[in-house]
C-alpha cells in the first residue's frame, strides 16, 4: 500500500525518505505503536461490532432531532436557531396525525440518544490506541481520516453533553442550546457519513473475521487476542481479564440500564417512576390534575390573582372579541385524549376538554386561518407566545382546554385555560393563554 504513495526519486508526499526516517525516529515519547496498550479484548472485529450498532443507531437519532427541528415551524422562525443559512432542512406542515407521533420521534430521540452512550463510550476505548499514531501525518489521505475522526469524536461528545445537560436543564455553557447542538449535528451528520464511507470496507471485512456467535460461546479462558494488525491489536497483550462476550454484556447491559431508566418518561404509567435519570416528571399536581408539571405556575410568575377577570381575547377578524370563561364552558365542549410531548423526551396523555380551536376561529370570524398566533398571561420569556400551523388550528382534537380528565385545570397545569394540539410539540401547547390571533397569512 504505502509503496504506492512513494514516487521514483525514493520520496514520499515530496519529501526525502531520510526525512521520514528522522520522523519515525525521533517519535514523541507514548506516541506510535507502543506496548502500554495491553487488552487482549482490543482489535478490529470488537471496534467493528460498536462501529455496526452506532451505524444503524446513529442515523435515527440524528434523523429524529432534524424532525424535531421542523416540527418547531421553522417557516414561522421559531425553530432555533431561526437563521441557518444553506443549513436550512426542507420545511412541510408538522402533521397533526398520529396524534403520538412527536412523542414518538423525540422519545426515541432522546432516549435511543441516551441509550447509545455506552456504546459510543465503548467504541471510543476500542480505537483510543489510534490517537497516539505516529507519524501524526504520514500521508495525506490519514491526515483528512484523522481530521474526519477529531469532527467525528469532537462533534459526538459535544452533542451527547449538551443534550444531557439540556434535559436536566442545567444550562453551564455560555451559548443556546438549540444553535450549539443543531449546528454540532451538522458537523456529526458530516463527519459521520465520510467515516463510513472510509470505513465501511473495514467494517464488512472486519466482522466477517469472527462469527459473533462463536464468540457470544466462548468463555474468558478460551479467550485470545485478534490477530496482530497495524493498528489495534496489542504486541504484547496480557491475559484476558474478561471474554468478548463479557465486553459486550457490559455495554449491552449498561445500554440497557440507561433505557430502563429512561423509558418510563415517554412510555408513563407505573413506569415513569423508574425513570430515574431525569428531573422532570417529579412534580406532580392533584387528583385529576396529577401528572407531571414542567414549569410550574409559580416558576412562570403566574399567580391565583392573575387569572382574577381574566378574558379571553379573539384578534384576527373584523373586531376583537372577549370571552369570560363562563362564555367558554357555554360553547360546544369536545373531550380529546392527546400527549405532551416536550422536546426533553418526557410526555404524558390525558384526557382533555375545552373548545375546539376551529369554534374559536370561526367565532373570531376567520374560520379558515393560515396560522395562528397564541399568548400567555405569562408576561416574557421564551414560553410566552406559540404560532400554530393551519393543520394544528383546525383539526378536530385541538383544543382551547378548560379541564383535564374531567376537572378544571390546575393553576400549574394552565388555569383558566391552554392550548392542546394532537402531535405538536409539547412546548407550543402554551398555558394560561391570553389571546389567540386567528391570521390570514
Ligand atoms: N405559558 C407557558 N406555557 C407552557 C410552558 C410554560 O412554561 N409557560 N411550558 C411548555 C412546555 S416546555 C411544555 S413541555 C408543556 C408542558 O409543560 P407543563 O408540564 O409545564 O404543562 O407546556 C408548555 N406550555
Ligand atoms: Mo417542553
Amino acid at each position: 500500500m504505502r509503496a504506492q504513495e512513494d514516487d521514483p526519486g525514493g520520496r514520499r508526499y515530496g519529501f526525502p525518505r531520510a526525512w521520514w526516517r528522522g520522523v519515525a525516529r525521533n517519535r514523541v515519547p507514548g506516541f506510535g505503536r507502543s506496548r502500554i496498550w495491553r487488552s487482549p479484548l482490543r482489535g478490529p472485529w470488537l471496534t467493528a461490532v460498536f462501529g455496526a450498532v452506532l451505524l444503524v443507531g446513529m442515523p435515527v437519532v440524528v434523523g429524529t432531532g432534524l424532525l424535531s427541528y421542523i416540527a418547531y415551524g421553522p417557516q414561522f422562525g421559531q425553530a432555533l436557531p431561526a437563521e441557518v443559512g444553506w443549513l436550512r432542512l426542507p420545511g412541510f406542515e408538522w402533521p397533526t396525525r398520529p396524534a403520538w407521533l412527536y412523542r414518538l420521534t423525540q422519545g426515541v430521540h432522546v432516549g435511543l440518544g441516551m441509550v447509545l452512550v455506552p456504546v459510543v463510550l465503548a467504541k471510543l476505548w476500542s480505537v483510543a490506541p489510534k490517537l497516539l499514531d505516529w507519524p501524526p501525518a504520514a500521508s495525506l489521505a490519514q491526515v483528512l481520516e484523522r481530521l474526519t475522526l477529531l469532527l467525528l469524536v469532537g462533534s459526538v461528545l459535544f452533542e451527547i453533553v449538551t443534550g444531557l445537560l439540556n434535559i436536566q436543564y442545567d444550562y453551564v455553557f455560555g451559548f443556546s442550546f438549540y444553535t450549539a447542538h443543531y449546528f454540532g449535528a451538522w458537523v456529526f451528520l458530516g463527519a459521520f457519513v465520510a467515516h463510513v464511507v472510509i470505513k465501511l470496507p473495514v467494517l464488512v471485512r472486519s466482522l466477517r473475521s469472527r462469527s459473533l456467535r462463536a464468540e457470544l460461546r466462548t468463555p474468558r479462558s478460551r479467550t485470545r487476542p485478534e490477530p496482530v494488525d497495524d493498528q489495534l491489536v496489542a504486541l504484547d497483550p496480557a491475559e484476558p481479564t474478561v471474554s468478548r462476550r463479557g465486553a459486550l454484556a457490559l455495554v449491552g447491559g449498561g445500554a440497557a440500564l440507561v433505557a430502563v431508566l429512561t423509558v418510563g418518561q415517554s412510555v408513563g404509567g407505573a413506569l415513569r417512576s423508574t425513570s430515574l435519570l431525569l428531573p422532570r416528571g417529579r412534580t406532580t399536581g392533584e387528583g385529576a390534575n396529577r401528572f407531571p408539571v414542567n414549569r410550574t405556575a409559580w416558576a412562570a410568575r403566574v399567580t391565583p390573582a392573575s387569572t382574577e377577570g381574566w378574558r379571553l381575547l379573539l384578534r384576527g377578524g373584523p373586531e376583537e372579541r372577549r370571552l369570560v370563561i363562563d362564555a367558554l364552558r357555554g360553547m360546544p365542549q369536545h373531550t380529546a385524549r392527546l400527549p405532551i410531548a416536550c422536546v426533553e423526551g418526557w410526555s404524558t396523555t390525558q384526557d382533555w376538554s375545552g373548545v375546539r380551536l376551529r369554534d374559536l376561529a370561526a367565532l373570531a370570524g376567520v374560520p379558515e386561518p393560515a396560522s395562528a398566533q397564541v399568548r400567555s398571561l405569562e408576561v416574557s420569556g421564551p414560553f410566552d407566545s406559540a404560532v400554530l400551523q393551519r393543520n394544528q388550528v383546525l383539526d378536530p382534537d385541538s383544543l382551547l382546554a378548560l379541564r383535564v380528565n374531567g376537572a378544571p385545570l390546575s393553576l400549574d397545569h394552565g388555569y383558566p385555560a391552554r392550548v392542546i394540539v394532537p402531535a405538536m410539540p409539547g412546548v407550543h401547547n402554551t398555558k394560561w393563554v391570553s389571546s389567540i390571533e386567528f391570521r390570514r397569512i
